[in-house]
């Protein structure tokens, strides 16, 4: 038979599915829906093989989801703003908006080619003004509700391109692009109140039983609810004069009988008072708004504290008191942005501590251990213990003593408990032209008023300028100025955009009805397909985004746009694509395809058989050019062999080896079941053949492989098994390809064998599959055709009767399970009257049990 020819064989069925638009969604209240859906691409010029795997995947459920029976719907679309396309236009000169949509058009084309069932009439970008306005009307909804306000906040400034960074955009303490030093500021900008959800943002995690079990605990953590107290303390100047209260926020109030000292933010109200007439605590204020407000970046900085003038009374002790700092890693935005330091039960406090030279006192010990001899001074002790050293609270455990010591608190009205979150408030305001405009007018005589929505969208100009940093909104000479919509004065539109996970926040939602002008999405259409059935991306996405929607929700549920609390039903992470490194002697990278193996095993470079050193296998990147390129995979393979190998190679969720063997095997494999299948056709019965009334043991033999691969595979489907299931492919496609047909049975049970095996590959590699079931004599869409059903009675175990012997002579017999474990075997053996009788009492000396044969007991 003639090579399989998957270039044009994957284009032909392509245009077939694209004409029949068999992928397309309609709602129909009669029937089960499915809505799978892939974390849609940023389009940042071509596809990459994270894509590939991402989207074959999630191509896999959604093909199998439809042959299963239910009203798929899987739609695609461009999470379109953002920085890079602005980086685009400062460095290539090429305006975001051409630079995007010129990216969309190579991308959808490369996706188009890997056969995906994708319902293209949905496509949406979130930069075109049809969806972003929505958006806008939306984010002024929540304004209404008091979801979205405006706030002073420190923020990380760039002082060479005048520009807000995120704090992703920080590296060890410079801007990532200008690499300057960089800054910290307060602005006025805008904020989302997904604080007010928090408590049921991390409890309804519990029920998110669909989703992976470390998404959950990332999102917990990063919701980070803690049981605490807060405690005032007086403060009194060195000379004993009242200075006032001072409120602390810890979350240990049983340490309180080993503080030592007391820090407050550099940011804290008490320190800009103090740093008025105290140059020094100016100067240390300064250094410190340096670093950036990165969390992190502030647990690994040197502790640094400036003593201030004020001594703070203990609360349950009279006339202890302990020394007051400013100090660097006090957060003033978390708690009251003061704290008590208990250095021998916290690290950073020990740090501290050890640095001023601070006391260190022990009020927590391990049970078993010698009150004596037990000490701090080497390093903290954090785990829980017994109080010690503690008034009336020694002898307590951890817990205990935190509920003793916050009613004694609250009795002597020094302090309360409380519960506290690490969630902040979400700050979406970026100095950005390439993303969503804030729909805010600046009015000096009314204040910020929302723009009427009669005007909206609020869109984007297109002629603007990127010769300079800084936002070119703001410098735009006309955009900005309008007449305020109260008063018809003179005013300002804001020039800040949002953060474009805001974009991302809604545009599952938004694929429910793409295309309604009126509002965001229909409610019956909306009601109908969401939640989101099964949500797959990457775990880089397991916080923010997925924090982000199910926040979103939540607000437009508080504004009656839904009743639903969650998005997404089901959530898969999946694993990276990786492959090895390559480097020249000179130490250049090199790309994949410029190095090549020779026959002594050696790998040299292409170009001047000069030796390269080979690297580990690491996340594909561009920096040390690991890449392949899944167009070029897709010109010389096909896109079924790239599927194929993408979904054999690991489970899903871990990271995948790309290697030229493992795709050249995938790539055979496809050539040679349409071998084995073109083979078999030319002598298998017609394709109405009546079904046989008996079958021959080698026909019920392949009978029972076919169906019971059915049956297994579909369970691995469902459980994202996707590497077994093709292994069990593999399985059957041996099988198939080994059977001599005998008798006519034979002959059916083969080409039932055969069709089955076409059904199962169809989610996997659709065009092979489709070319093969029109081979088979089918006139219908593989695509369009339900899912075979195992039958049942082919699927029980068969039994098989094995010898019992004693001493090797022949005792009786037993039926057992096909291939039952040998502990089985030998159990049943040993329970025969006639072993029990020739044992007498004792216990056999050994038993040898040769599986489905004999078991032998041994006196
Ligand atoms: C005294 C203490 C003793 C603390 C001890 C810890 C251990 P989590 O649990 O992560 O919420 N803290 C409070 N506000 C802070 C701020 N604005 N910036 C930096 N640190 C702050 O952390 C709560 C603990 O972090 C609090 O409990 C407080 O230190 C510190 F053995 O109080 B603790
Ligand atoms: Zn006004």
């Amino acid at each position: 038979p003639p090579r399989y020819n998957f270039r044009e064989t994957e284009a032909k069925w392509q245009k077939v599915w694209e004409e029949r638009q068999t992928f397309r969604a309609v709602m129909d209240a009669s029937r089960p829906k499915y809505y799978v859906l892939e974390m849609f691409p940023y389009p940042s010029g071509r596809i990459h093989m994270g894509h590939v795997r991402n989207y074959t995947q999630g191509d896999v459920i959604a093909r199998y989801k439809r042959a299963k029976g239910f009203n798929v719907l899987h739609p695609m679309g461009w999470d379109a703003f953002g920085l890079p396309a602005e980086n685009a236009a400062m460095e290539k000169k090429v305006h975001p908006k051409k630079w995007t949509y010129e990216n969309i058009a190579t991308m959808k084309a490369q996706l188009k080619s890997m056969g995906l069932s994708l319902d293209w009439s949905r496509e949406l970008a979130t930069c075109d003004p049809s969806y972003y306005r929505h958006q806008q009307k939306m984010f002024l909804d929540f304004w209404k509700a008091g979801l979205a306000y405006r706030k002073e906040a420190w923020v990380n400034w760039d002082p060479v391109d005048n520009t807000v960074l995120a704090n992703e955009q920080v590296i060890e303490g410079r801007g990532w692009r200008t690499g300057a030093l960089v800054e910290r500021r307060k602005l006025t900008q805008w904020n989302l109140k997904i604080t007010h959800f928090a408590d049921e943002l991390l409890s309804r995690l519990d029920t998110l039983d669909r989703w992976p079990e470390k998404v959950r605990l990332m999102q917990a953590n990063w919701i980070g609810k803690s049981r605490g107290a807060r405690v005032f303390w007086e403060l009194t100047d060195p000379a004993g004069a009242d200075r006032g209260k001072l409120e602390i926020f810890t979350t240990r109030p049983d340490t309180l009988y080993g503080a030592s000292f007391m820090a407050l933010s550099v940011d804290h109200p008490r320190v800009a008072e103090l740093a008025q007439n105290d140059p020094g605590l100016q100067h240390f204020i300064a250094d410190c708004r340096k670093t950036g407000t990165a969390a992190a970046e502030l647990e690994t900085a040197e502790k640094q504290g400036y003593k201030l003038p004020l001594l703070a009374q203990h609360p349950l002790v009279p006339g202890r008191t302990v020394p007051v700092y400013a100090a660097n890693f006090v957060l003033m935005e978390y708690g009251t942005g003061a704290i008590f330091g208990c250095p021998g039960h916290d690290e950073r406090d020990h740090e501290f501590a050890t640095k001023y030279g601070l006391p260190i006192i022990p009020v927590v010990m391990p049970k078993d251990a010698d009150a004596k001899s037990f000490s701090v001074v080497d390093a903290p002790f954090v785990e829980d213990g017994v109080i010690i050293n503690s008034d009336f609270l020694n002898g307590l455990e951890v817990e205990d003593a935190k509920a003793r010591v916050i009613a004694r608190l609250e009795e002597m009205g020094v302090g309360k408990g409380t519960i506290q979150y690490r969630l902040r408030d979400w700050l979406v305001s970026r100095q950005r032209y390439w993303g969503c405009p804030i729909p805010a007018i600046h009015c000096d005589k009314c204040g910020v008023v929302p723009v009427p929505e009669k005007d909206l969208p609020v869109k984007l100009p297109d002629d603007v300028t990127f010769d300079r940093p800084g936002n070119p909104l703001d410098r735009h000479p006309t955009w900005k100025h309008v007449t305020c919509p109260s008063c018809g004065g003179e005013a300002r539109r804001e020039t800040d955009t949002f953060d474009t996970f805001i974009d991302s926040s809604w545009y599952f939602d938004r694929f429910t009805s793409p295309h309604l002008e009126a509002a965001p999405f229909d409610r019956n259409e909306n009601h109908y397909w969401m939640p989101v059935d099964q949500y797959i991306g990457g775990v880089e996405h397991a916080i923010l985004h997925l924090l982000y929607s199910r926040f979103w929700t939540r607000a437009m549920r508080e504004v009656q746009m839904t009743s639903r609390d969650e998005p997404f039903d089901g959530l898969f992470t999946q694993g990276m694509v990786c492959h090895e490194t390559y480097r020249a002697s000179d130490g250049t990278w090199l790309l994949p395809e410029e190095v090549e193996r020779t026959n002594g095993g050696k790998v040299v470079r292409v170009s001047d058989k000069s030796p390269v050193e080979v690297g580990r296998s690491e996340k594909m990147s561009k920096s040390k050019k690991n890449v392949v390129d899944p167009d070029q995979i897709i010109r010389d393979y096909g896109a079924d062999t790239a599927r194929w190998f993408m979904l054999s190679d690991s489970p899903p969720e871990r990271d995948l080896e790309w290697t030229e063997a493992g795709v050249t095997g995938a790539w055979r494999f496809q050539q040679r079941l349409h071998r084995v299948a073109s083979e078999a056709m030319g002598h298998l019965p017609a394709i109405d053949a009546p079904k046989p009334a008996s079958f021959s043991d080698a026909a019920t033999q392949l009978r029972r492989a076919a169906h019971r691969t059915i049956a297994a595979l579909s369970a691995d489907i469902e459980a994202f098994h996707f590497n077994k299931a093709v292994a069990r492919l593999y399985e059957l496609a041996g099988t198939i390809g080994n059977a001599v047909p005998k008798d006519d049975s034979h002959k059916w049970a083969v080409r039932e064998a055969l069709e089955i095996f076409v059904r199962l590959i169809g989610p996997m590699t659709p065009h092979l599959a489709e070319e093969l079931w029109q081979a088979l004599g089918h006139k219908t869409l593989l695509a369009e055709e339900p899912w075979p059903v195992a039958e049942e009675a082919l699927l029980v175990d068969d039994t098989v009767t094995v010898a019992v012997q004693l001493n090797g002579k022949l005792r009786s017999t037993i039926q057992l399970a096909k291939d039952a474990p040998k502990e089985v075997a030998e159990q049943a053996a040993l329970a025969l009257p006639e072993i029990v009788r020739g044992l007498d009492g004792k216990p056999p000396r050994r038993v040898v049990v040769v599986p489905n044969r004999i078991v032998n007991v041994v006196l």
